[in-house]
């Protein structure tokens, strides 16, 4: 049955039918998503196992219901389980890190970076059964073959990204962001065109049975928020 609809600035529009709680029901539904996204970590240690395509597609669905900037929908979500072409991104991505760890990065970076346990091996890049590699779409070409720049493109990628994070969470399966930098060498290998630029890559899979993740804490709700009440 078509719902109410609505004509705004010659545009149509259709009534809004969102979830609706009690407040009992917020509070614990919030909680239980709350929990549940505590309990995500970027892992780094791959099973090799394999997992179904309709959960990579879905997971890539749930990316692509992020709001973006005129609704542009400036993202493509290139998976990829070739094995051929995971090497081939493993052995580039290498290449960029060692750059990164024996020179561009400073002291003080590798300092930081000390307690996570990152290095230049990306084996997790050839044993992760999935790579999610995610583009952002500078621009578009319009109908007249202009180019138009998209708005808030990394915004809206990055909220996508979020979004598809917690979607291979929710399945049970493990990722982390890895940002070989610089990432040109993802659009030479997938021959990407011209409007895409990488902007992440996730590893997909299900975590190794001896998987390990640094002993670090999350901020608390007082470091992360401040409160304007009356
Ligand atoms: N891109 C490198 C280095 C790295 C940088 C940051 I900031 C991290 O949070 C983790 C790693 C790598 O992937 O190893």
């Amino acid at each position: 049955m078509a719902g109410k609809t609505k004509i705004i600035n010659g545009y149509g529009h259709i009534a809004y039918e969102g979830d609706h709680f009690t407040e009992d029901e917020m509070i614990t539904k919030s909680m239980e998503y709350y929990n549940s996204l505590d309990s995500r970590r970027s892992v780094r240690h791959f099973s090799n196992s394999m997992i179904p395509i309709e959960v990579i597609e879905n997971i890539i669905k749930a990316a692509g219901t992020a709001p973006s900037g005129a609704h542009k929908q400036p993202w493509k979500f290139c998976a990829v389980s070739n094995s051929e072409l995971k090497s081939k991104i493993r052995e580039a991505a290498e290449k960029e890190e060692q750059e990164n760890y024996n020179s561009r990065m400073s002291e003080r970076w590798l300092k930081d970076l000390a307690p996570l346990g990152t290095d230049t091996n990306k084996e997790f890049l050839e044993i992760a059964p999935w790579l999610i590699i995610v583009f952002k779409e500078v621009y578009e070409i319009d109908d007249a073959g202009e180019k138009q720049n998209n708005y808030y493109v990394n915004e809206s990628v990055g909220i996508a990204c979020g979004m598809l994070i917690s979607a291979i969470h929710n399945a049970g399966l493990v990722t982390l962001t890895h940002t070989p930098s610089p990432m040109n060498f993802l659009s030479e290998i997938l021959n990407r065109p011209k409007n895409e630029r990488a902007f992440l890559l996730l590893p997909v899979g299900y975590a190794a049975e001896n998987a390990f993740v640094p002993d670090i804490a999350r901020k608390k709700l007082e470091e992360i928020s401040d409160f304007y009440k009356k």
